[in-house]
């Protein structure tokens, strides 16, 4: 396995504004707070994340649908607790030209109370369920925390949510666990460690029964929820009245979930592989898999770069994504610099010594080593590279995550690691909430949840309470 790199030196808000600009991903300079531009590369890295997105969510037999921005104040106010949560963090639509609107529209924050009027209208019966439907959009939310490019944005510019009705109680219990799965499959497939808990029940979406959500650790010890997963009840059906024909005939509520992951999902990857050089990127996702650089050296100009264009045109016949740098005016050391902070998980580089001996030298991003190659393998070596490297960044990253994941049994301790940000603590709780909220207040750090998904007994007791434990609960520093 690769040698694990130190992660970052600079401060870790300042090294992904940086990198997000200097590398071409998003420009965050945008006259208006909480709003970015997807550059021409960072664009295509997201439409590579997304289309993993999609395809997981396409072959788990959702639909992909386009619905309204705009929402009139009258659906946003029709489920109480949900118009409660967010009308304080709508953009609202005042006028329309000179004329002051009768009903003032929200841009929406999420779309629950956008397609509940539709599925009033689609579902008739048990047959139209059930159905699972998402979309890719913006959505708006006037934070009030600090904004910080593609985490925290007030046009979220990359949002996917996805939206479920089902006939009975079990079935959309069930969707939640699929759910979770496949929000499971997409972090491992980009290689993006997570904990995934039940949220407590202060911390669950606007509407919902409850939110199990999946939080990464940054490099600053802080976690980031990237992905949540809700299970919306008949709070949705019954305030929008959205009913079907049962098969013995009765009228029911139907049952919703709704999940989302927004360009968190992005900035997740960027931030578990980057180092001091810049993005590291899986080369599922890499706009460019591999750039050949060539190292000319006075006289052999012409026989370096034709033998580049050689590799080059090889490599992109098997299917990879290359790119050639002939550029004239730049080092071949300028080169190197360019292509690392953007992430390119191999670079080629061939010189007239590499010439003579048949051979091209490779270099992996993650690793940054040099390894000579026979020129006529250079494609199994790009095969081999290249799953070499999503191994090795998920085992990496994971390994860093796991070493900061404590289970302490005292308040003292939990507190000391908190202080000091060390990473995700985990106490042993007696599950009432009033024990989860006085221990967020004793150890000054916000309360993830539990783990949902284990069958493992904790033994000792309850942090707060002093009573038998019955989970862990999870604490950190959080965004
Ligand atoms: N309708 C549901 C499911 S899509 C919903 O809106 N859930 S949410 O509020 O939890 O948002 C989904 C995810 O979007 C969150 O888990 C979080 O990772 C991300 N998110 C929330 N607010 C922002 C924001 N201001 N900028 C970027 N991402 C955000
Ligand atoms: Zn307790």
């Amino acid at each position: 396995m690769a040698v694990k790199r130190q992660k970052w030196s600079k401060e870790f808000g300042e090294w992904f504004r940086d990198v997000l600009i200097n590398a071409g991903i998003m420009d965050y300079r945008y006259p208006i707070k909480g709003s970015g531009v997807w550059m021409p590369y960072g664009f295509k890295i997201r439409k590579n994340v997304l289309d993993i997105l999609r395809y997981l969510l396409d072959t788990a037999g959702h639909d992909e649908t386009l619905f309204p921005l705009l929402i009139p104040e009258t659906s946003l106010a029709q489920e109480a607790a949900h118009v409660k949560s967010f009308e304080g963090e709508c953009f609202w639509v005042t006028h329309g030209g000179y004329d002051k609107l009768k009903v003032r529209y929200a841009l929406r924050p999420t779309s629950e109370t956008v397609i509940a009027p539709m599925l009033k209208m689609w579902i008739r019966s048990h047959a139209d369920l059930p159905m699972k439907l998402y979309q890719i959009v913006n959505v708006f939310r006037h934070e009030t925390k600090a904004t910080r490019p593609i985490i925290r944005m007030r046009e979220v510019a990359t949002f996917k949510e996805a939206h479920t009705c089902h006939a009975t109680s079990e079935e959309s219990e069930q969707q939640i666990q699929t759910a979770v799965e496949l929000y499971k499959m997409f972090f491992d497939i980009v290689g993006v460690p997570y904990v995934v808990s039940k949220r407590p029940d202060w911390d669950k979406f606007a509407g919902a029964l409850y939110t199990i959500a999946f939080d990464m650790l940054c490099p600053d010890g802080r976690v980031l929820q990237i992905g949540t997963v809700h299970n919306l009840g008949q709070n949705f059906a019954k305030a929008f009245d959205i009913t079907f024909e049962n098969k013995d005939g009765s009228q029911e509520h139907i049952w919703t979930t709704s999940y989302g992951i927004s360009g968190r999902g992005i900035a997740a990857v960027l931030i578990a592989h980057g180092d001091d050089n810049g993005v590291v990127l899986p080369p599922i996702i890499a706009p460019i898999h591999v750039v050949v650089v060539p190292v000319p050296y006075k006289g052999k100009e012409e026989q370096v770069n034709e033998a580049c264009k050689t590799v080059a045109s090889k490599l992109e016949d098997a299917g990879f994504r290359v790119a050639l740098d002939s550029r004239k005016e730049l080092t071949p050391g300028n080169k190197f610099y360019y292509w690392e902070l953007r992430g390119v998980p191999i670079r080629i580089e061939i010189g007239p010594r590499d010439l003579e001996n048949g051979v091209v030298t490779i270099v992996r991003r993650d690793t940054l080593k040099k390894q000579t190659w026979k020129m006529d393998d250079v494609v199994s070596a790009m095969q081999t590279f290249a799953s070499d490297i999503t191994r090795d960044l998920k085992a990496n990253a994971e390994s860093w995550m796991k070493e900061r994941v404590y289970r302490v049994d005292s308040l003292s301790e939990a507190k000391t690691l908190l202080k000091r940000k060390a990473g995700i603590v985990e106490v042993p709780w007696c599950g009432k909430d009033t024990c989860g909220h006085s221990l967020e207040e004793a150890v000054d750090a916000r309360l993830l949840g539990f783990p949902e998904d284990t069958t493992e007994t904790v033994d000792g007791e309850c942090l707060v309470c002093g009573e038998k434990a019955t989970n862990v609960v999870r604490v950190a520093q959080a965004y």
